[in-house]
């Protein structure tokens, strides 16, 4: 066989004259139900004259799309789980909760179109993530690389949030048991009253994201619902939609009020955020930062241990729920 077309072998030393590319069968994962043969980038690579895509009819690929979608909101329009927010604290939840448990329907709703919440960047706009032990735990189990600065250090260190962020998230996403209905908002909870008049969560109000954010400005634009026993809701502190759960069972007055995040308090913070992670009302387990709106605890700054620990332990609130 002629030697491939280009071969690139990095690092490249500037004295070394640039080689050509070849790019070995790097993922060997075939496409599902693919009728032929699948192409490789090194038979492509260095022929580019006589290369032709494949031909397709427009609505070959709008079918593509809308089957997909609209049969996956017919299959979770009843869900097991919904979780609301796919934050690190969300995902958290997601990871744990679709692993432990492959028989339960988890949908993941999140209002913006990219998930993932505050855990692109760590503090300030600053790349790298700080975890603090024994939050490394999670990172192993996810498969992230973090550099553990010695014995003595009680944090770890994943090089840029973004690796945590995109590593949990593919690992959710490829669970068969989970749905994410990114750019949906949660703009309302379905409610059942109880024989004593409080209130069981049962389920979520949706709509997409941009029709929530003109409600004001269009008249009628009724959402759409997922009905599930449980609910978590990890929609973080702050942003348009923070909160969401908590206010709502306010405004519902399903509870009096709301605590008030506290001063920023590493060591308080944190331990308080775990430790509280619970079902504050039937059918809901609060998480992540918006417990602390609830709770009053304090804020922790740039460390995410908590959110992915608050994310376990929501898993196991919700697994308990349904082993009652
Ligand atoms: O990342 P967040 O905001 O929330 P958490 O709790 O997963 O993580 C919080 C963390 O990023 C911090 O804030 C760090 C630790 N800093 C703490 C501090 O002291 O400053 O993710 C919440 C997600 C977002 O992606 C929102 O878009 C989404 O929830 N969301 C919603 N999705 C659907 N419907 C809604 N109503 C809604 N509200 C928020």
């Amino acid at each position: 066989m002629s030697p491939p077309a280009m071969i690139f072998q990095e690092p490249i030393s500037p004295t070394v004259p640039s080689k050509k590319l070849v790019l070995g069968p790097h993922n060997s994962a075939l496409p599902v139900g693919g009728q032929t043969k699948p192409e490789t980038i090194e038979a492509m690579a260095g022929d580019w004259q006589s290369f032709t895509f494949r031909p397709i009819r427009e609505s070959q690929v709008s079918r593509a799309m809308t089957r997909r979608y609209f049969s996956d909101l017919d299959k979770y329009a009843e869900s097991d789980v919904v979780i609301i927010g796919a934050g690190s604290c969300g995902l958290s939840a997601a990871y744990c909760l679709a692993k432990a448990r492959p028989d339960l329907k988890v949908a993941i709703v999140e209002a913006g179109v990219s998930p993932g919440g505050g855990a692109w960047l760590g503090g300030q706009l600053f790349s790298a993530m700080v975890m603090r032990k024994p939050a490394d735990a999670f990172l192993r189990e996810v498969g992230v690389e973090y550099e553990d600065d010695g014995e003595d250090s009680n944090y770890v260190v994943v090089k840029h949030a973004a690796l945590f962020t995109s590593t949990l998230l593919s690992k959710v996403l490829q669970f068969p048991n989970v749905k994410l209905f990114n750019a949906t908002a949660v703009e309302d909870l379905i409610t059942r009253t109880r024989d004593d008049g409080s209130i069981q969560i049962a389920g979520v109000v949706t709509n997409w994201t941009l029709v929530t954010m003109h409600h004001d400005d269009q008249s009628c634009m009724d959402p759409n619902t997922i009905n599930a026993p449980v609910i978590i809701s990890t929609t973080g502190h702050d942003g348009p939609f923070g909160a969401f759960s908590v206010k709502r069972l306010v405004s519902m007055q399903a509870i009096k009020c709301l605590g008030g995040m506290r001063g920023l308090d590493m060591n308080t913070a944190e331990d308080a955020i775990v430790k509280g992670t619970r079902e504050i009302t039937p059918g809901l387990i609060v998480g992540g930062m918006e417990l602390s709106e609830v709770d009053g605890a304090n804020r922790m700054g740039p460390t995410f241990g908590a959110m992915a620990l608050s994310g376990v332990k929501a898993a196991e609130e919700a697994v308990k729920i349904f082993e009652q």
